[in-house]
């Protein structure tokens, strides 16, 4: 079994805070890291007023997992993890999501969305090694996991927030990508802002304080042509 020994040598990749404050030094840390990553028509919209808007905090590790971790973590998590169609309630109606996923953790971490409840598989030794990584950087006890595979450009995740009250107050979701590069859209809930972050495989996305609460976010289906993509998005589920 191979070990991903992600602290033995060297550090993770040094992050990039996105965090709504008044200091003008962020917006610069802003435009150096996301400005070419942003649309001509956001990045208009978006880079002045970004201060004024960044409602939450988003920590982005581009090189959290090196290539060959994060290869070699793609496939053992390819062909090991349980990946299940799913259905959800849409106005009463149930339909197959349009993604394959896995739900991992303790056995109290049962986690409801649109209309279900996941019952979570116990941990994989891989998973539990980025869990607890994961969990190190965000100084959160983290006890499940929703794996998701997306398996071409048609497969994607609608705009959403996790915001389930199992998650409690200001949840810290940490979302691990690996495989193809896919588009993870922000759009503010009440302001005219979004941001668009092409999410590379071996990072670690951060969101944090109120981004749930005045931020939604998601995959959008793309026509390119695209590889597979595993994401991880370890989470605390907390007693109600
Ligand atoms: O695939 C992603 O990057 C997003 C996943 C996500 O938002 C979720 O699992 O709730
Ligand atoms: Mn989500």
């Amino acid at each position: 079994m191979k070990q991903f020994d992600l602290f033995s040598g060297d550090s993770p990749g040094k992050g990039t805070q996105y965090k709504s404050t008044t200091e003008s030094s962020n917006a610069d840390v802003f435009e150096g890291a996301v400005s070419n990553q942003v649309t001509k028509r956001n990045r208009r919209r978006l880079l002045p007023d970004i201060n004024a808007f960044f409602d939450g905090e988003l920590h982005y590790f581009p090189d959290f997992l090196n290539r060959g971790e994060a290869d070699a973590l793609f496939a053992v998590l390819r062909s090991q993890l349980q990946w299940q169609p799913d259905q959800v309630k849409v106005y009463g109606k149930w339909h197959t999501i349009p993604r394959l996923q896995a739900w991992y953790g303790n056995p109290e971490s049962h986690y409801s969305y649109s209309g279900k409840t996941l019952n979570p598989l116990p941990p994989t030794p891989e998973l539990e090694v980025l869990r607890k990584a994961c969990g190190e950087i965000a100084q959160v006890e983290f006890n499940s996991v929703l794996a998701n595979l997306y398996r071409n450009g048609a497969d994607c995740m609608g705009m959403h927030s996790d915001d389930e009250p199992e998650l409690g107050e200001q949840p810290a979701i940490a979302s691990v990508t690996l495989g193809a590069t896919r588009r993870f859209d922000l759009v503010h809930k009440t302001e005219p802002v979004k941001l668009q972050l092409p999410l590379q495989s071996g990072s670690l996305l951060l969101m944090c304080g109120d981004t749930q609460k005045h931020w939604q976010h998601g995959i959008a289906r793309t026509k390119q042509p695209v590889g597979e993509r595993i994401n991880l998005t370890f989470r605390r589920v907390v007693k109600r």
